[in-house]
């Protein structure tokens, strides 16, 4: 049967941790974007690209949408509003061990204006019993006009496959707009420099909040063929940098050790990593370093 091609461009909204950027990494089937159990882990929107035979899917992984606590804060917001009225399809995603709260309260009245089909994606079935999904589903249908409502694991994989060929449904006909084998739109760059900032928030207790960026300083081939990356780990407080250093630099090779894994699987080949630490007090809050750090619009 000859059928036109169909695209589209697909936004996955929710609170933090409910498992945006799992799913997005389970269906590109790629490690793109960092995952981690802290709230805002996902800072910019990471487009991942899924193609089909008779179909493209580019899936938009938001920040969480929440109240904004400082100026980052108020960026990341934005970035995840701006995107609802440029889409095909809207994910809004929970997590199905939790209620209905005040967040997805928040979330729910930002969704009344749009006009693209709204799923609602019920994550984590794996942790919950049959009878509490029945439960969770009377309770979001009164809440809003769900164009459909699917429950998935992203972790373990269940009904996400049933889940993008219901998607398919709901995108337009359109054109194939990135080549086959392109998973990403961002830069191996930012891909870096979020894959250290992964192994930072994952290896340091609550004491390093969100309140590090990670530079890509220099990037450059040897002439043994590896690529020599030089990253800087910026903090807001000396405090903070000894923890990230620890004992005789201890945290830091750690730190170096895992990020030099991920960084080698996303090109391919052997790198040298070297990382240091700075401070730059009140980064989040000054105009000039957002720009320079790339959340700024
Ligand atoms: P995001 O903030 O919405 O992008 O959430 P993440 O993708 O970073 O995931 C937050 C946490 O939830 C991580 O620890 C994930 O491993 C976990 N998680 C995500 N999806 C699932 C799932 O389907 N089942 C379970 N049990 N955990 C999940
Ligand atoms: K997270
Ligand atoms: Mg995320």
């Amino acid at each position: 049967m000859d059928q036109a091609y169909k695209s589209g461009f697909i936004t996955i909204v929710g609170r933090p941790n409910v498992g945006k950027s799992t799913f997005m990494n389970r269906v590109i089937g790629q490690k793109i974007a960092i995952m981690s159990d802290k709230a805002q882990t996902t800072r910019n929107t990471i487009q991942g690209v899924l193609t089909e035979p008779d179909a493209q899917y580019v899936f938009i992984d938001t920040p969480g949408i929440h109240k904004p606590k400082h100026k980052l804060g108020d960026f990341m917001v934005k970035v995840a509003q701006n995107t609802l009225n440029e889409v095909d399809v809207v994910l809004f995603m929970i997590n199905a061990e939790e209620g209905y709260g005040a967040g997805d309260k928040y979330i729910i009245e930002r969704l009344e204006s749009i006009k693209s089909p709204v799923f609602l994606i019920i994550n984590k079935i794996d942790q919950i019993h049959p009878d509490q999904l029945i439960l969770l589903i009377d309770k979001y249908k009164d809440k809003y006009d769900f164009t459909e409502i699917v429950p998935i694991s992203a972790l373990e994989g269940n009904n996400v496959e049933h889940l993008i060929q219901v998607l398919k449904e709901h995108l337009p006909q359109g054109p194939q707009y990135y080549p086959e084998d392109q998973v990403t739109d961002h830069p191996e760059r930012f891909i870096m420099s979020e894959l250290i900032r992964e192994k930072v928030l994952q290896l340091t207790r609550e004491e390093i909040p969100h309140s590090i960026a990670v530079i890509i300083e220099q990037i450059e081939k040897k002439e043994d063929e590896k690529i020599l990356i030089q990253a800087a780990i910026v903090t807001e407080r000396s405090s903070q940098k000894g923890i990230i250093i620890g004992k005789q630099g201890s945290m830091l090779k750690q730190i170096g050790i895992k990020a030099r894994a991920d960084i080698e699987a996303l090109l391919g080949t052997k790198i040298y990593l070297e990382l240091w630490v700075k401070v730059q007090k009140d980064w989040r809050n000054r105009p000039q370093n957002l720009q320079e750090f790339g959340f700024s619009d």
